[in-house]
């Protein structure tokens, strides 16, 4: 089902002229309101009148966390507080949260993109939606909580952790389709397992998984154990929550609710433009928010944007699954990895489980890499030698993959942390 097929199937003309009119009103606001940002399109030489349309959208100056930050708590608010009905933040590893702010209206559209995205997913009235995101400052849980309800499908408001009382209310009220970061849900896999609950007795059907970067062989994983479809969602709580793009039942990328976020690709060093089809970072322009409009807020997230036809229909661009953040990339003695290139290896093997974590040291003016992941549970003995043969087996693998060099530590099954919320898979402790 297309939730809103006039403004999900539109031609890219048409869509173009809506966006540009709402650009149009976005950046009168944003410039009357904000005084830092319109310092910044005056040190640019702009008035708001040289934005005619999305075709001038790249010659605004970009915004940052830095920019939210600096404006702290509620300095890039464009409507007086008495019209902000709620606010939310999100935790970065240092320093003050990035608080943002939502009108009524902001409310509705948040719902709307979410239901939008729970269609896509083939998510529909009959179900009933287990919402095992956090809820609370994070976005995750009240977000997808009010896209399950406008939706009419029925909610359960379980939140993250808690993991015994997931499986029971799993088991004892049907629940159709899973919400959560795609990490805890190998977890509750595993606590499934654990319990000897049969995957009979559960009509998981649909997931809907986001929050943290994942790789195909990750979906791959959880598709098997847990017997449903592994749609994956996106978004930023700077941008509104999840919601901002999600996948449709085809899972080829991820439809962007244009209408209201105008996605682009940058080089993160040129901060130029890069050519249609090519990785970069993700850039959002919010057209309709009230509480917090954002012009070319750059996400440090890593993908690229799809504009084929899309099988199920909607003429929405697609962005690819993120592969990871700029900010994740380790340079490891002038090679860039991803966390998620290792994960990748790691899930072809059958030996080792999706629990890995990397640690960061320099020693001396050398970056080395060492890499914790868990062996699973029948490869695990107590045999020396197995273990020995493994450990280099995984060396070498990542070694012609991605050609590093990585010292492996094989740990025992259930030894790395498990959290109910975005996994942590880097320690880096070169103080750089
Ligand atoms: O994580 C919102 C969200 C909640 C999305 C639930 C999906 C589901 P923040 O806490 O502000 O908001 O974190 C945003 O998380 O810039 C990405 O780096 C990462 N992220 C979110 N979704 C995905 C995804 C929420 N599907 C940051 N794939 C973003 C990869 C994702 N990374």
């Amino acid at each position: 089902m297309i939730w809103n097929e006039k403004m999900e199937c539109m031609g890219r003309e048409e869509m173009k002229a809506v966006q540009s009119e709402r650009l149009r009103e976005t950046v009168q606001r944003i410039y009357h309101n904000i005084p830092s940002y319109r310092k910044k399109m005056q040190d640019a030489g702009l008035v708001p009148s040289d934005i005619r349309s999305v075709d001038d959208l790249h010659k605004l100056p970009f915004t940052t966390k830095i920019d939210l930050r600096d404006n702290y708590p509620f300095g890039m608010f464009t409507v007086p507080m008495s019209e902000i009905v709620r606010v939310h933040a999100s935790s970065g590893t240092t320093g003050k949260p990035t608080v943002v702010g939502y009108t009524r209206k902001d409310l509705a559209t948040w719902a709307e993109v979410v239901t939008r995205s729970l269609c896509m997913a083939g998510v529909h009235r009959d179900d009933m939606v287990q919402v095992a995101y956090g809820y609370g400052l994070f976005t995750g849980g009240l977000g997808l909580h009010y896209g399950c309800e406008n939706l009419g499908a029925t909610v359960i408001p379980i939140s993250g952790g808690n993991t015994q009382k997931q499986l029971q209310l799993m088991e004892d009220f049907g629940t159709t389709v899973l919400a959560c970061t795609p990490s805890y849900s190998l977890f509750l896999a595993e606590a499934i397992e654990e319990a000897g609950i049969k995957k009979e007795n559960l009509k998981l059907r649909v997931g809907i998984f986001g929050a943290e970067p994942w790789t195909e062989n990750m979906r791959k994983e959880i598709e098997n154990k847990l017997g449903l479809k592994a749609i994956d969602i996106y978004g930023l709580s700077e941008i509104m929550g999840p919601g901002v793009s999600c996948e449709c039942e085809y899972q080829c990328g991820m439809h962007v609710h244009e209408d209201h976020f105008i996605p682009e690709i940058i080089d993160p060093e040129t901060l130029q433009p890069v050519a249609p089809g090519e990785i970069g970072e993700l850039v959002f322009t919010t057209i309709t928010k009230e509480g917090i409009p954002l012009l070319r807020y750059r996400t440090r997230d890593l993908t690229r944007l799809i504009y084929d036809k899309c099988e199920c229909g909607r003429t929405l661009v697609r962005m690819e699954k993120c592969k990871g953040r700029s900010d994740d990339m380790l340079i490891i003695r002038g090679v860039n990895v991803f966390p998620s290139q290792i994960e990748s290896v790691l899930l072809e093997m059958s030996e080792t489980a999706p629990h890995y974590l990397l640690i960061v040291e320099r020693e001396g003016n050398l970056d080395t890499l060492k890499l914790m992941v868990e062996v699973q549970e029948q490869f695990f003995s107590d045999e020396v030698k197995q273990l020995e043969a493994l450990r280099k087996k995984i060396t070498h693998k990542i070694q012609s993959t991605l050609g590093i060099s990585v010292d492996v530590k094989l740990v025992e099954p259930k030894t790395i942390e498990r959290t109910a919320g975005k996994a942590k898979r880097v320690i880096d402790n070169r103080k750089l």
